[in-house]
């Protein structure tokens, strides 16, 4: 292995993965951090300008006014690009959706071994929202009702997606108007794949125009089914405290690391994993037990919701095995580097997948089924026991930190009022006093052609200085998490004064982690209560708000991106533009890209830009929420009106000699 140019600190800010690289290289074994150094980008594909949609080509389109052979325009094969992978995003967060609600049916059925109904409130507060009859049934048939009506979102041909009444009334009116409202899921999917195929769409801003409607599927479709049925079926999220970074692993005990997305498989090897029997098994296999957590956003799924540490983001799940004290990794789908299986064998580690979507050569299969999930979920367990004995050579770093997770919208809704009187207003308020500036989203991946976390941490610590209010989930979540961010009064001496009033007001950090990638329609939901509660528009494009992925790489962030966008969001995606063009001939090449900005703007009130400096993108982000704040009426922006709260003035006194507290509190004594 050639030697890196780059050091552990310019790999990772986290200490933990620093560590986990170093041993990589005196073990003298590759990591994407390595990999991403050896393989230089394509100039040509990451601008979007290649076509190999058919076999006259590739096409690389590099010269000023050049086409395909067929005749395509720099343009016409860019629009192509981006519609293909917004499309292959959407079903792949749609695809986990669809299996949530055949789970769901099973479990309605009484066909699905271990798992239960947990949260019947969120099934009754879904159901009802279709107006599926509660009054007198039993919750398996409601629930049975609610899976088949969200079964068939997927294969409806015609009429609208029934989830895009959740949005703002005018939200829906003009995506009635631009002919968006996805019809089906699959539809559209299909469609997408059906018009970038040769000789299909040719116009661009068409092209687009299906793939916000593609994208449209996955947000108001596919990703809010998943988050739905995940809640119904597992809980919904409320705060907890929880753990993140390589440093949960243990020494002593057979440690399981869950890697993917779908939590039907994941909640229940937790469930399997307390089982009396099989912690007998861990015993006489020499441990103390076994030790799970999670990686990527199956981690964020397990740790909002049972507390299930987080061993890391998208970037540590070669770093985990690096260890050397990982028994089993268990993965489901997406986000699963093939690289696991070669990295495995320098360990005694046995990656084992299990989805019938998901086979990678050289991994044990252990096929799920829910039918028979707890059963499989022990016999997994127990082959990570068996496992233990061949362990090797271990190195944990000693880095980890603690967190509060659990910020579903629903218990934001509650936080801000209580029981009775739970509401959005106070946040509203919040917002249009000023005391909080605005809401930033960060989400999204890792990515390791940029150092690993920096871009989430600096724009997050940058937005809260300004009295942003955020939200995370994801890869980028975790990266808050890992730096102290997500915890109480942890944060709180880093962030603006407003905000600052409002999280100790509240009692909340100023990091709310909203859970997964397909969590996302959390957000989304939170922005129609935001509207839905009065004084900030009637409609998500009027609210002061941003998204921001500042480490993307995956084609589901793009679909994100899309969908955000054409709800009405201002998104910030970092790193490069699959739509860049090459620099000497960007006016050849700018179409698209103007269009995800200014065409999308006009039309939908949200855009996507691409901004690959982390303080353009916080300047960016800054300007778009004052923009907001000035249409609204709502007082500029003032850091310096707010922060001495009755609570905050207090703690000043007591630090006064008695006399010159009474005066500040009474006025002097004459
Ligand atoms: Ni979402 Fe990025 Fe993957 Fe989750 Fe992480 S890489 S697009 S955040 S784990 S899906």
């Amino acid at each position: 292995m050639p030697k890196s140019k780059r050091t552990p600190e310019e790999f990772s800010i986290d200490p933990a993965a620093q560590e986990m690289l170093i041993r990589a290289a005196e073990i003298g074994v590759g990591t994407a951090f390595s990999r991403a150094e050896e393989m230089t980008p394509c100039n040509i594909g990451a601008a979007g300008m290649c076509c190999k949609i058919c076999g006259m080509g590739p096409c690389r389109l590099t010269k000023e006014g050049q086409t395909g052979v067929c005749g395509a325009t720099i343009d016409t094969i860019q629009a192509r690009n981006l519609s293909r992978a917004i499309a292959a995003g959407a079903a792949a967060h749609s695809d986990h959706g669809r299996d949530m609600a055949f789970t769901l049916k099973a479990v309605a059925n009484g066909e699905a071994e271990g798992y239960q109904i947990r949260d019947v409130a969120k099934l009754h507060a879904v159901a009802a929202r279709y107006e599926i009859p509660l009054e007198g049934r039993t919750t398996e048939e409601i629930a049975n009702e609610l899976a088949d009506l969200y079964i068939a979102q997927f294969g409806q041909q015609r009429g609208e997606i029934l989830i895009t009444k959740n949005a703002p009334a005018r939200r829906l009116a003009l995506w009635q108007d631009l002919k968006v409202v996805p019809r089906g899921v699959d539809r559209e999917v299909v469609e997408a794949l059906h018009r970038t195929h040769i000789g299909d769409d040719q116009d661009p801003e068409h092209i687009l125009r299906h793939a916000m409607r593609t994208a449209l599927a996955d947000g108001w479709g596919g990703s809010m089914i998943a988050t739905d049925i995940s809640d119904i079926l597992f809980g919904t999220p409320a705060p907890l405290v929880g753990r993140t970074n390589l440093g949960v692993l243990k020494e002593d005990m057979v440690n399981v690391v869950v890697h993917g997305h779908e939590p039907t498989l994941s909640e229940m090897i937790v469930a399997a994993s307390l089982d009396p029997e099989i912690q007998e098994y861990a015993r006489a296999a020499g441990a103390q037990g076994i030790n799970l957590s999670g990686i990527c956003c199956t981690a964020n799924e397990i740790l909002m919701r049972q507390g299930i540490p987080a061993a890391g983001n998208f970037l540590h799940q070669e770093l985990a095995i690096l260890t050397g004290a990982v028994e089993a990794m268990v993965v489901d789908v997406q986000c699963i580097m093939q690289a696991l299986v070669a990295l495995a064998e320098n360990f005694h580690t046995k990656i084992i997948t299990t989805s019938p979507k998901v086979r990678i050569t050289g991994a044990t299969h252990m096929e799920f089924d829910e039918h028979r999930a707890y059963s499989i979920a022990k016999e997994i367990l127990r082959a990570a026991i068996d496992n233990y004995k061949n362990r090797g050579k271990t190195q944990i770093p000693n880095v980890q930190e603690r967190l509060v997770p659990g910020f579903s919208h629903e218990y934001i809704r509650y936080m801000l009022g209580g029981t009775y009187r739970a509401s959005f207003r106070p946040l509203n308020d919040a917002i249009m006093s000023g005391r909080i500036r605005g809401v930033a989203a960060i989400v999204g991946c890792n990515n390791p052609r940029s150092q690993q976390d920096y871009l989430h941490i600096h724009v997050a610590r940058e937005l809260l200085k300004q009295d942003v209010l955020l939200v995370e989930t994801g890869c980028g979540a975790i990266a808050s998490a890992k730096q102290g961010l997500m915890l109480g009064q942890a944060g709180l001496d880093q962030v603006g004064p407003g905000l600052r009033e409002i999280c100790e007001t509240i009692g909340i950090p100023p990091v709310l982690h909203m859970g997964s990638c397909v969590d996302n329609t959390r957000i989304l939901t939170v922005l129609t209560e935001m509207v839905a509660e009065g004084g900030l528009g009637d409609d998500i494009d009027d609210v002061p708000a941003v998204g921001i992925a500042p480490e993307w790489m995956s084609e589901k962030a793009l679909s994100i991106a899309a969908y955000c966008a054409a709800s009405g969001a201002y998104v910030i995606f970092g790193g490069s533009s699959p739509v860049s063009g090459m620099p000497d001939r960007v006016a050849d090449s700018e179409l698209v890209l103007k269009y995800l900005s200014e065409g999308w703007e006009e039309l939908f009130g949200g855009k996507l830009e691409f901004v690959s400096d982390p303080d353009e993108m916080v300047r960016r982000a800054l300007e778009h929420i004052d923009k907001k704040r000035a249409a609204l009426g709502l007082p500029a922006y003032q850091a310096e009106k707010f922060g001495r709260s009755g609570d905050t003035q207090m703690l000043e006194l007591e630090k006064l000699p008695f006399t010159e507290k009474r005066a500040a509190l009474y006025g002097a004594v004459e």
